[in-house]
């Protein structure tokens, strides 16, 4: 038999050509094959589209060689690896980033010339995946692309929502929400598994049973949903690994119903088999809020249930000892979405396994580790114990044991604080007696991570301050980053090209320290205006697309002003156009002269508002309704404009952040656990106007605070003007804008009421008013900065040349030293 199949295997191996090609050539010819066979176009009539597809196909199938290979090798070489278990990936649009991670652009480009295509107008057909909020999301997606460029052992896991974030449609200044069927055009990106399945319970009983004279709980379930996989490659950059995302989607369970069936009521049954795939229907719009929703829970138990079995079934392929576990696997929990994979992990050991209980937890506190990404105590996650209870029993008493411990042991060091002990527990009881995930995930795992160095002081002093008391040596943080592979080299070619040129090598793709080599042309003026000229082509293709989204006709000379970002009230949007009002309202009484030495302005301001979020929802009309005046008074002309761009997201992102001269990160100092959207901006050349807050601490720290424009109260000043009450800090130009917007000065007055209230001084939780004066002296400084234009264009080089620091590659070599004891496996050539 051995030797039947060898013969089988050299026969198969014979047939095939070794790898794909890539010359211009074979990429041809691929790429019509797919016209012709994958999209049953004929080869001499095909659109825009369907040339995208066929594409994206012929990738694919490079793509899918060095996933195997990857896989091979680490299946091989048994490795330990990393699972990434996150709710969200935001991955935007894989193809342009596939082709320069595989190393083929050039050949493509060329390929696709030749048949009469242009590479950059195929990759504008594809939609973006957008399986997650915010910056939480892609968070996650920049640290799968530093994953598989480092070679390290990691897969993802998450779901696969039919339907990703919803689209914004902007009808009459008001944000409609539509939903995004991503996948109707079929997704070239992903592999379906149909024989990579897992059958995950719900609902039921517990029951408990003899076994070998020994007392075990069994878990009978009353409702079954199968889990099927679709793997999507990653492509590292700069090696031959490909790691995987696999994302679950639900499906109804074979296991049939069968007395349904045979009572006849055969159209009812399929109809409630149909309604497994609710499951993985619908990603939640909200980006902070996830609290007691039964979807949401069965979401997350989906997840990660089918994600344990299938990594528990692979370690048993390879190790026969649980021991080995932690030895072999580290499961990181991305924030506390997956946190009922501690009790999964518990149930699987102690139930399925039969281990004894003090040896599994043992095993799962080695295995998990977590990152918080939140601040603010009161937002972080609870479940209502009654709709656990229901959903899942077993899990809910592995949740009380597990507490139960815990609080014996806490006793012991503290003795009966029951004040702290109540607040460190697991469970809280209150009206809605709840299961709170964050202390089960710190309690579960033996790493507790912040996302920024203020964010971890944070964590130390205030959100969990009697963990760390408790245990100061669990706590770390990794400040966030993000993958220069994505933010410049797809996203921003020319600025690429140029960065390569003057470093005098690419090697800053994959270690974006050697920026800092950019200082050493600082003085250069060839630089400086080649510099220049980069800018210049990035805000020609952002006026573009800002005329075709809006109508409105933008100065490129003007300075181009971003703030990009999720609608929050504590992100301050609303300091933004009230400053914009400032700004208008100046304008208008200033006599000719005068508004000669001003510097134009395009305000450009973007971003969802989770669709219950009446307050996030109105930012968004004013913006508006102030747009629509501004941009009518022909008076101000080129001097102001602000423009609203709608249905923000990653492929939005990559075009704006790259023809920004200014960003605003505005957050009341103390909110934003890191912020992002700094490190993209930065990686641009973009200017920031900031608050010390989150990332931007450690950017100032990097690039110096002279650097940027740094406005508004510090962290430790928040506290004490709450306290104090502000109003004597609020400047009268600020109550004049409110007035304004109160008074009907750009129309919907009783509309815009409720949003002027949580800004009036006695309600003014976020210190808009306090900080306003500080906000317009930064941004007349940011003036005064960008009529010097050799002074801009410094301030913008050492941006860049300060950028490296917040790669994601340095975030994830962090993780993997620190907290998940894991080396690169790099799959040979
Ligand atoms: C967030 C934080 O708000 C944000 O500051 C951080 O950069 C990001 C990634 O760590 O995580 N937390 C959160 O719930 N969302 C975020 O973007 C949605």
């Amino acid at each position: 038999r051995f030797g039947e199949r060898r013969a089988k295997a050299e026969r198969m191996f014979s047939l095939m050509d070794g790898f794909l090609k890539n010359d211009p050539l074979s990429l041809q010819k691929d790429i019509l094959n797919h016209v012709e066979y994958t999209m049953a176009r004929s080869r001499f009539n095909f659109d825009d589209f369907e040339a995208y597809q066929a594409l994206a196909h012929s990738v694919r199938d490079r793509l899918i060689e060095r996933w195997h290979d990857t896989h091979v090798y680490f299946k091989r070489t048994k490795p330990k690896r990393l699972y990434f278990l996150s709710l969200e990936f935001l991955m935007g649009r894989s193809l342009t980033n596939s082709v320069i991670n595989l190393g083929i652009q050039d050949q493509y480009a060329e390929a696709l010339n030749q048949l009469g295509f242009e590479f950059e107008v195929l990759a504008e057909q594809e939609g973006d995946a957008a399986l997650g909020n915010g910056g939480l999301a892609r968070l996650s997606a920049c640290q799968m692309d530093s994953l598989a460029t480092l070679d390290y052992p990691a897969w993802g896991y998450g779901l696969r929502y039919e339907y990703g974030l919803f689209r914004q449609v902007i009808v009459d200044g008001f944000q409609h929400e539509q939903p995004d069927y991503w996948l109707n055009f079929g997704n070239p990106w992903e592999i379906e598994r149909i024989h990579v399945t897992y059958e995950v319970k719900f609902h039921g009983t517990v029951e408990e049973v003899d076994m070998n004279g020994k007392k075990q709980k069994v878990w009978v379930p009353g409702e079954m949903v199968e889990a099927v996989a679709y793997d999507n490659p990653i492509p590292g950059y700069g090696t031959r690994n490909a790691i995987n995302l696999r994302l679950w989607a639900a499906k109804p369970s074979n296991q049939l119903n069968l007395e349904a069936y045979n009572t006849g009521d055969y159209i009812n049954s399929i109809v409630n088999r149909q309604r497994a795939e609710t499951i993985s229907n619908v990603l939640y719009p909200d980006d902070r809020n996830h609290q007691g929703k039964e979807l949401r829970l069965k979401q997350q138990y989906f997840f990660v249930s089918a994600s344990l079995q299938d990594i528990i079934r692979r370690f048993k392929d390879a190790h026969n000892n649980f021991d080995e576990l932690p030895d072999k696997v580290a499961l990181h929990l991305n924030d506390t979405h997956p946190s009922l994979s501690i009790a999964e992990l518990m149930r699987i050991l102690v139930d399925e396994e039969h281990l004894d209980w003090n040896k599994a937890w043992d095993i799962a506190c080695k295995v998990f580790s977590f990152t918080t990404h939140t601040v603010v105590a009161e937002a972080l996650e609870k479940i209502p114990v009654d709709l656990l209870e229901s959903l899942l029993p077993r899990h809910l008493q592995i949740i009380y044991d597990i507490n139960f411990k815990f609080m014996e042991e806490l006793k012991k060091k503290i003795g009966l604080d029951y004040n702290r002990l109540s607040r460190m527990s697991i469970v809280e009881e209150g009206a809605v007696k709840s299961i709170r995930m964050a202390n089960l995930a710190i309690v579960g795992s033996h790493v507790v991570n912040g996302v920024s160095k203020l964010h971890f002081d944070t964590l130390k002093t205030r959100t969990l301050k009697d963990f760390y008391e408790l245990w100061p040596e669990k706590f770390q943080y990794k400040t966030n980053g993000v993958t220069q592979r994505r933010w410049i080299v797809v996203s921003n070619p020319s600025l690429c090209a140029l960065i390569s040129k003057w470093l005098g090598t690419e090697a800053w793709i994959r270690n974006a320290d050697l920026l800092t080599g950019l200082r050493d042309h600082i003085d250069n003026t060839d630089f400086h205006q080649e510099w220049k000229m980069v800018k210049k082509v990035n805000k020609m293709r952002l006026a573009e697309y800002i005329e075709a989204m809006s109508g409105v006709k933008v100065s490129l000379d003007a300075m181009f002003d971003v703030q990009v970002k999720r609608i929050h009230e504590y992100k301050r949007q609303l300091l933004n156009i009230l400053g914009i009002i400032h700004r208008y309202d100046c304008l208008k009484n200033m006599d000719k002269n005068d508004r000669r030495k001003v510097v134009p302005r395009v305000c450009i301001i973007g971003g969802k508002a989770a669709p219950g979020y009446e307050i996030a929802k109105k930012i968004i009309k004013l913006c508006h309704a102030v747009a629509e005046k501004i941009n009518n008074d022909a008076d101000i002309g080129d001097l102001l404009k602000l423009v609203f761009i709608p249905d923000y997201n990653v492929s939005v992102a990559e075009l704006v952040i790259a023809g920004a001269d200014l960003s605003q990160h505005l957050s009341t100092a103390g909110h934003e656990a890191s912020g992002t959207g700094t490190m993209k901006f930065l990686m641009n050349g973009c200017l920031l106007l900031a608050t010390a807050d989150g990332s931007t601490v450690e950017i100032i720290e990097e690039i110096g605070s002279d650097n940027m424009f740094v406005f508004g109260a510090k962290v430790q000043e928040v506290a004490q003007m709450r306290e104090k009450g502000s109003i004597s800090k609020v400047p009268l130009q600020f109550s004049r804008v409110l007035r304004m917007v109160r008074d009907g000065y750009f129309g919907h007055e009783d509309y815009f009421k409720s949003l002027c209230d949580t800004v009036e001084i006695d309600n003014d939780f976020y210190l808009l008013g306090p900080d306003f004066g500080s906000y317009i002296e930064a941004q007349a400084a940011a003036d005064k900065a960008f009529i010097e234009p050799e002074k801009w264009i410094k301030m913008s080089i050492l941006s860049v040349a300060g950028s490296g620091r917040f790669s994601s590659d340095r975030t994830i070599q962090d993780y993997a030293e620190r907290t998940w004891k894991i080396d690169p496996c790099r799959c040979p050539l």
